[in-house]
């Protein structure tokens, strides 16, 4: 099967500012997301739906929470080759310093990668929210004859300035590429991307940083050390020398690089028909956690996703996805919120003894609107935080305003109450 001959290789995160303070204390790929998973599950559910079982996540930095999520996960069976491994930059006799930008990443990680039998590397990112089978990708690949395959998908033009964006011949090669161009250079990049996506207006071809190399290749290329970059410099400068495919995707993709764009792919999935439908067989996977079903009282549900173990008392919850273990108090309204949820329960007898004043969770008669509560928050009694455009953005120990959206920050506390 041609799946054996392919290594999955994630690239999990640069420093993730993008994403902070959801990345204060966590690698980007450990970042949670729609309730109950991290960001790596969906390119390492990708995969292991499309019959890729060799992984590596490639992370700046080492996290407990990032190796004991992935090792608690994905064990396969004794006797199978599948696994997936955290890479997380290294000092070596070769290098002292952190991945320069994602080929470096790569180019540090060969040692490892060259350990296995593979004839493909598919690079892909760590912060998109597709589900996408890579089987077709890699047969046309083959087929092809090409070195380099690229992933590729149709954008507009508010869009197209944030991507790489690609021209193609009539077999679909790639003839020139350009990374993230000025919004005045876009004129001269227009693609016959088909009349569907012409009517939406969608007439760039973007690349989606999903890239397959062939192995001769990709080592190759990592050998010239004055390349950082994929999107910067190896793509643009390969695709006059090797024959480079655009593999255009149709169904649904999404980059979710920033706390904007992580907001809005959250709370889509409350949608009727969500675009990203975990509603189906090729699931999503992440850890089994044996929690109890959720607990709901006196609570009018509208657009509301709900983890296990949680236990809610909130007299309205709308267009929220509400993550695992999460308590909310009684007469709060809860609207346009994404709660990741908690890592443990505080037991009554626990609170009782310790005299914890603002418990776990969401307290009585609060009203939270436009905001992110990340784990382990405590959000007191009469806390009112009232998100939107007309408040600016501003950062304080305990929560970062960001594009009118409320970051409550992980472990914070805040107190009965305080008004945002
Ligand atoms: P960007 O997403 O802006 O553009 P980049 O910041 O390089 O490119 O990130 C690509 C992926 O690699 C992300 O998942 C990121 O978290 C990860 N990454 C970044 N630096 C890393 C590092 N040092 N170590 C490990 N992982 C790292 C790219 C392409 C564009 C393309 C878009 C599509 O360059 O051409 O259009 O992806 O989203
Ligand atoms: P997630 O994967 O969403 O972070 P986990 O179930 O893996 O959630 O838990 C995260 C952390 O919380 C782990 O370090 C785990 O050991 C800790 N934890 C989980 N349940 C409890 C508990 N009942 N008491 C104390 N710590 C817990």
């Amino acid at each position: 099967m041609i799946n054996d001959k392919v290594l999955g290789i994630i690239l999990g995160g640069g420093q993730g500012s993008r994403l902070y303070p959801l990345t204060k204390d966590r690698s980007k790929p450990a970042v949670p997301i729609a309730g109950k998973y991290r960001l790596v599950d969906i390119p390492i559910s990708n995969c292991i739906n499309s019959d890729i079982k060799r992984m590596y996540v490639l992370t700046q930095f080492n996290s407990a929470s990032l190796n004991k999520h992935i090792k608690n996960t994905y064990h396969f069976s004794f006797f199978s080759s599948a696994f997936v491994d955290v890479l997380a930059a290294e000092q070596t006799m070769q290098s002292d310093s952190w991945f320069q930008g994602t080929a470096d990443a790569v180019r540090q990680s060969m040692h490892h990668f060259l350990q296995n039998d593979f004839e493909y590397a598919l690079i892909l990112s760590g912060d998109q929210l597709y589900q996408m089978d890579f089987n077709d990708m890699i047969e046309k690949h083959k087929n092809s004859g090409a070195e380099i395959t690229i992933a590729t998908y149709p954008v507009n033009a508010k869009d197209a300035t944030s991507f790489g964006l690609l021209k193609t011949n009539e077999d679909h090669i790639i003839t020139s590429f350009i990374e993230k161009p000025a919004a005045d250079l876009l004129p001269n990049w227009t693609s016959d991307v088909g009349e569907e996506m012409k009517s939406q207006g969608r007439d760039y071809l973007a690349s989606m940083g999903i890239y397959i190399f062939n192995r001769d290749l990709l080592v190759e290329l990592m050998n010239n050390p004055d390349t950082n970059d994929f999107g910067k410099e190896i793509i643009p400068q390969a695709i006059d020398k090797h024959k480079t495919l655009s593999y255009q995707y149709e169904g649904y993709w999404t980059d979710i690089g920033n706390i904007d764009s992580f907001f809005e792919a959250n709370l889509g999935l409350t949608d009727d028909v969500p675009k990203f439908n975990l509603y189906n067989e090729n699931g999503i996977y992440t850890r089994p956690r044996i929690l109890p079903t959720s607990k709901i009282s006196g609570t009018i549900l509208n657009k509301a996703v709900i983890g296990d173990g949680c236990i809610i008392h909130a007299e309205k919850i709308d267009r929220c996805v509400i993550g695992i273990r999460s308590r909310i108090g009684k007469n709060s309204l809860i609207s346009n919120t994404y709660m990741m949820g908690n890592d443990s329960y505080e037991s009554l007898e626990f609170m009782a003894a310790n005299n914890v004043d603002v418990v776990m969770g969401i307290g009585d008669r609060c009203y939270i609107h436009n905001c992110i509560v990340d784990k382990n928050c405590r959000i007191g009694d009469d806390v009112r935080i009232n998100g939107g455009p007309h408040i600016k953005n501003i950062e304080t120990d305990t929560y970062l305003v960001k594009d009118g959206i409320v970051v409550i920050k992980k472990d914070a506390t805040i107190p009965k109450g305080t008004i945002i």
